[in-house]
């Protein structure tokens, strides 16, 4: 296999998120299907119905489809649209975060419960309480304190909570809106997991990307930095990095900080727009090499909502900064 080459083409995939699990490496992706929904901006044409988990013993090496690990009927709070995925591990149990549609349309954020890392798991009955959007992405620190980061603008709805944190202030209004144009761009959210990974220890707050010339928060106008989804959080060298989708202008950036909680300081690109609207990613070290996670829409000639898994060697160099192992293939 290529490294730009799709994982697997049996099924198609998207937004892979990839932590190592007794010494195997785990994908947790969405698993895009066939739909006659239109492109639109509320990501309506991500109509997805189950999660499948997939693990390799090397990138590059053979991979494994688990087959169905948790579908949107075994979740009693869910209407439609299991969006990216990601897992994590506590106490000998794994747990899924996934993003749905509650039965009134608002994208909530739950968990499911299993054994092992391809699952299956058990949903909990309700969603996580106080969260909401979109993409969730575990981060578990040296000192055992679970994180989660969460957010997405436009479709993922976090432009409905503008002026507060902690997604108490839901403003139906903005549903069908875009986001402000001015002032500071809308943040990702990040909150603590309580010791049993089930709930928030406390209410989310905003993950702030700034400026690395003026220290003030990268701008709402400016569609290249700004966050947008797709929050990824890992550590290297006792730095925080928190990478993230731009959206509209489909880059892959990351930012740095010194703390979980941030500011981070914004850092650069990873990846530049490929093939299909969105891009989102994640970032790993898998055998004392560290690895880029992410998807394009090649396998399906270029349609956005049927996507396939890629993975590249990322490089750092000596201030820290991310770059691709090889320049950009195509
Ligand atoms: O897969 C559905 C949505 O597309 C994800 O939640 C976003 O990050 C984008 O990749």
């Amino acid at each position: 296999m290529a490294d730009k080459d799709p994982i697997v083409n049996h099924i198609y995939t998207a937004d892979p998120s990839a932590h190592v699990f007794n010494n195997r490496l785990y994908i947790y992706p969405s698993h895009d299907r066939e739909t006659t929904i239109k492109d639109n901006d509320k990501g309506d044409q991500y109509d997805m119905a189950d999660y499948h988990v997939l693990s390799m013993d090397e990138v590059g090496g053979e991979v494994t489809d688990h087959g169905i690990a948790l579908k949107a009927e075994d979740i009693p709070w869910v209407s439609k649209q299991l969006w990216a995925p990601d897992a994590a591990t506590k106490n000998g149990k794994y747990y899924l975060y996934f993003p749905a549609r509650d039965k009134d349309g608002i994208f909530r954020i739950g968990v499911a419960v299993g054994d092992k890392p391809e699952g299956p798991f058990k949903a909990e009955k309700e969603a996580i309480q106080g969260s909401f959007s979109i993409d969730p992405a575990s981060f578990v620190d040296d000192d055992g304190q679970a994180y989660l980061y969460f957010g997405g603008l436009w479709g993922g709805q976090l432009q409905c909570y503008a002026g507060a944190e902690d997604g108490s202030n839901f403003d139906a209004a903005q549903l069908g809106a875009n986001e402000p144009s001015t002032g500071a761009a809308l943040g990702a959210k990040v909150a603590k997991l309580s010791s049993d990974m089930l709930s928030f220890a406390a209410p989310a707050t905003d993950v702030q990307i700034l400026d690395p010339d003026t220290s003030s928060p990268i701008a709402a106008s400016d569609h290249a930095r700004r966050f947008f989804e797709a929050a990824w959080l890992h550590k290297y060298k006792g730095k925080y990095y928190f990478s993230y989708s731009t959206g509209d202008s489909h880059y892959l950036c990351y930012a740095i900080g010194e703390s979980p909680l941030g500011p981070f300081t914004y850092g650069g690109r990873i990846l530049e727009p490929v093939i299909g609207w969105t891009t989102h990613h994640s970032i790993a070290e898998f055998k004392e090499r560290w690895w880029l996670f992410y998807h394009d829409s090649t396998l399906s000639g270029g349609r956005n909502h049927l996507r396939c898994v890629k993975i590249r060697e990322l490089v750092y160099d000596e201030q820290g900064h991310i770059h691709l192992k090889d320049p950009q293939p195509e």
